[in-house]
């Protein structure tokens, strides 16, 4: 059996669930709160963070590796490249992606959205237990403090750079869509799923099983910068086309 340890909210764990539902891998999910989580993920692996997968008695903690694992242990081949050169070199652009849209998302919104307390709970408790609500009632001051630092969604300097990163990598990624329907040449690759997943709560997906909601006002400029543009456009289609729903 395999479990999967994410949020409902998380961009990684949709990443990983993506992964492995595109691979045809059965798998359980244990859906998580942001807060309680480290309860869970602290007892099991290195960091604090989802997703984790747990698969024979191991556990490998992070999207990448998760997803590494999919290639290496669980029979994936649609994702990953065979040959390890160009492997590496997916890898790198990879974490490219985790760090500009990743974490860049991170730090962007929370910037902006943690100031809004109850649209933050209906996010962090989406689909959760029936306590959620209750919990984020006590814990929101504590819970966001920790997110805002662990995001340096405080520091205005770092999420101006964040901001501008998202740009580059987005004229980047123009720049090849424009001459291939996919980042993986003539179909998706792992490449495509992490963009996608990892922008998703930005272009507001529909097909994502959370509704997202618009962004504030304070970030429509940074929305009108990347809004429309053939990125923003293929994480539209990739939902469209390939987001199917796990078999399980
Ligand atoms: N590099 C990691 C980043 C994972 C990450 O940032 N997870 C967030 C949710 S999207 C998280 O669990 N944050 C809470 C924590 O770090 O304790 C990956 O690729 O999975």
């Amino acid at each position: 059996m395999i479990t999967l340890y994410t949020f409902n909210i998380s961009h990684f764990s949709e990443k990983a669930r993506w992964a492995l539902d595109y691979e045809g891998v059965a798998y359980q999910e244990r859906v998580l709160l942001p807060g309680p989580h480290q309860l869970v993920t602290r007892r099991i692996a290195p960091r604090s963070h989802v997703p984790v997968l747990e698969h024979d008695g191991e556990f490998v903690q992070g999207s990448g590796a998760i997803m590494d694992y999919l290639a290496d242990r669980l029979g994936g081949t649609r994702l990953t490249a065979k040959d390890p050169h160009e492997r590496a070199r997916e890898g790198q652009r990879e974490q490219a992606f985790d760090n500009a849209f990743g974490l860049g998302v991170q730090r962007v919104i929370y910037s902006e959205i943690l100031k809004d307390r109850a649209m933050v709970t209906d996010l962090w408790a989406f689909g959760g237990p029936f306590w959620a609500r209750g919990f984020y009632r006590l814990a929101y001051p504590a819970v966001a403090s920790v997110v805002k630092r662990m995001y340096k969604a405080n520091d205005p300097q770092a999420v101006a750079k964040a901001k501008q990163r998202f740009v580059e990598v987005f004229d980047e990624l123009d720049a090849v869509l424009e001459k291939q329907a996919y980042l993986g040449g003539d179909a998706p690759n792992r490449s495509d799923i992490t963009v996608a997943a990892l922008l998703a709560p930005i272009c507001r997906v529909p097909e994502h099983r959370m509704t997202w909601p618009a962004l504030p006002p304070a970030l429509a400029s940074f929305e009108a910068e990347l809004k429309g543009r053939p990125t923003w456009n293929h994480v539209l289609h990739m939902y469209r086309a390939h987001r199917k729903p796990a078999q399980h």
